[in-house]
């Protein structure tokens, strides 16, 4: 029987278990536009008390360039219509420009935003703004989550604004080459996961701490997939090099111990948790994670699904099936 992509999506379907982060970011989309920035300024203002991304480099900071300048030198007024038409996914030129963005580029575009807020040259909330009891509900929420989930919801606000370019096809301006993380920490060459001993997997993990995406590229099926946390399942070597690129640079994978077992068509399953670094929060953010791999009779992945896990107990949650 050949191997399909839905089938393979429920691989393990008994070991999933709702997770916080869809709820957190559903109560989120119900607050008004300026309920949402005041959200998004409370919760990142509270979280940098503990935790802090580290700084943009400036290659990836230029890219944003332009979009930050302009809005530089606006009015506090305009600065916060700006901003509201980037949460409203508006159709204008600036909200247009940052559809265009990679997510890092996004993430870095509101970094350097939130530093301007800290210096007073850029508005952070609109004046005469009044708190309604919606944003204390989904900041209680966004506290009981854990700092992996919260980094989460964060980011995953941030590269649902703009207006969505996706109908539009490419950028009419040649994309943007993906700055390079610096990694923190040397990767880690030999790669040990308990109860697991499958090549293609281990090969994958070592391939993806070093930043060699071609190489992990290669021990998929031509028409394998992989499908990231709370998306669709991106398909082919080319889409899934192109997401790499621009998604998966700098990331420490710290995969534990996992679960493997032979399908009758002499395909496998394996489930393993761990824990993913990202080379914005480095070493202070451990997110919880499990992947769920496929792998063909001929030893190839053909999928792969990166969950993040609803809390630390899901790591020990490896029930077979
Ligand atoms: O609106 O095996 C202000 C894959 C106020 C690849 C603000 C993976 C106003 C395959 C504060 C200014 C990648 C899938 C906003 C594995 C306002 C694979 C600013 C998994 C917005 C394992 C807010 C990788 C700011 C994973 C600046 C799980 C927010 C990676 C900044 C996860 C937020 C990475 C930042 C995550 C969040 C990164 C920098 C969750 C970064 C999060």
């Amino acid at each position: 029987m050949a191997l399909s992509i839905e089938s393979a999506q429920n691989i393990f379907s008994n070991t999933q278990v709702p997770s916080p982060i869809p709820a957190t970011i559903a109560l989120f989309d119900q607050l008004s536009v300026d309920d949402q920035l005041a959200y998004l300024w409370y919760a990142y203002t509270e979280m940098g008390k503990t935790i802090t991304p580290a700084a943009p480099g400036a290659a990836r900071l230029q890219l944003a360039e332009g979009l930050l300048n302009q809005i530089k030198q606006m009015s506090k007024e305009e600065q916060t219509q700006v901003m509201r038409e980037l949460a409203n996914r508006a159709d204008t030129p600036i909200s247009r420009s940052y559809g265009f963005f990679s997510v890092n580029t996004k993430l870095a575009f509101w970094y350097e935003l939130g530093e301007l807020m800290k210096q007073g040259i850029v508005a952070p909330i609109p004046s005469g703004y009044q708190m309604s009891p919606g944003v204390q509900v989904v900041l209680e929420a966004t506290k009981k989550l854990d700092a992996g989930q919260q980094i989460t919801v964060l980011r995953n606000t941030v590269v649902d604004m703009g207006f969505d370019t996706s109908a539009l096809g490419p950028s009419s301006s040649k994309p943007a080459a993906e700055p390079a993380f610096k990694r923190s920490a040397p990767p880690v060459t030999s790669v040990k996961i308990e109860g697991i001993t499958e090549p293609a997997v281990l090969g994958y993990i070592e391939a993806m701490n070093a930043d060699k995406f071609d190489a992990a590229i290669a021990l998929f099926t031509p028409d394998g997939a992989l499908q990231p946390p709370f998306q669709k399942p991106i398909v082919g070597h080319e889409a899934i090099a192109k997401y790499m690129r621009e998604e998966a640079q700098g990331l420490n994978m710290m995969p534990k111990q996992g679960i493997s077992e032979v399908l009758p068509d002499g395909s496998k399953q394996l489930k393993i948790t761990g824990v993913v670094q990202t080379p914005w929060f480095g070493v202070t953010v451990g997110m919880n994670i499990a992947w769920r791999f496929l792998i063909n009779p001929q030893g190839k992945i053909f999928f792969v699904a990166i969950d993040m896990l609803a809390s630390p107990q899901e790591l020990m949650n490896l029930r077979p099936v």
